[in-house]
């Protein structure tokens, strides 16, 4: 399905199981940009799970789709952009405590106001206890967009 009109600015993350201490969690990630969050030039993206979500286990082979809807009218984890999957230089780089980390990338794609970064990760995610949690995504160095999440009880 597709809608017309753009979707929000900022960030939407599902995890999918949400229940505590479910292994093998399905991550998705749509992070529409807003004017201070594009960029020409994508160098690396900075993820923030918060410690509701174990991310320690994420590798490159866990990330299913790495993608540009752009002007945001492609429903869940459609895109019509370029794939992002080719532009990854190197491995992902661990931060925090297991619940963040860095995806490096080459820098040469672009991000324009209205375009959302779909990112879906497919394993190498855990979630933890029940609970409110916040989880943040960053391009380059602007600043992060958040997005609140809840595990429940198993
Ligand atoms: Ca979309």
């Amino acid at each position: 399905m597709t809608n017309s009109s753009p979707e929000e600015a900022g960030l939407n993350v599902i995890a999918e199981p949400r229940t505590a201490n479910s292994s093998n969690v399905t991550l998705y990630i749509y992070s529409a940009m807003s004017s201070s969050s594009a960029t020409d030039s994508i160098e690396n993206i900075t993820v923030n799970a918060g410690e509701g979500l174990d991310v320690s286990g994420v590798t490159v082979a866990n990330v299913d789709t790495a993608g540009i809807d752009e002007g945001s009218n492609q429903s869940r984890s459609q895109t019509n952009g370029p794939s992002l999957g080719s532009n990854v230089e190197g491995r992902i780089k661990r931060a925090g405590d297991g619940e963040g980390f860095v995806v490096p990338l080459d820098g040469s794609r672009a991000i324009e106001q209205n375009d959302e970064l779909v990112v879906v990760i497919d394993g190498g995610v855990a979630t933890t206890e029940p609970g409110n949690y916040t989880f943040s995504l960053g391009i380059n160095n602007a600043s992060a967009q958040e997005d609140s999440y809840n595990i429940t009880a198993a």
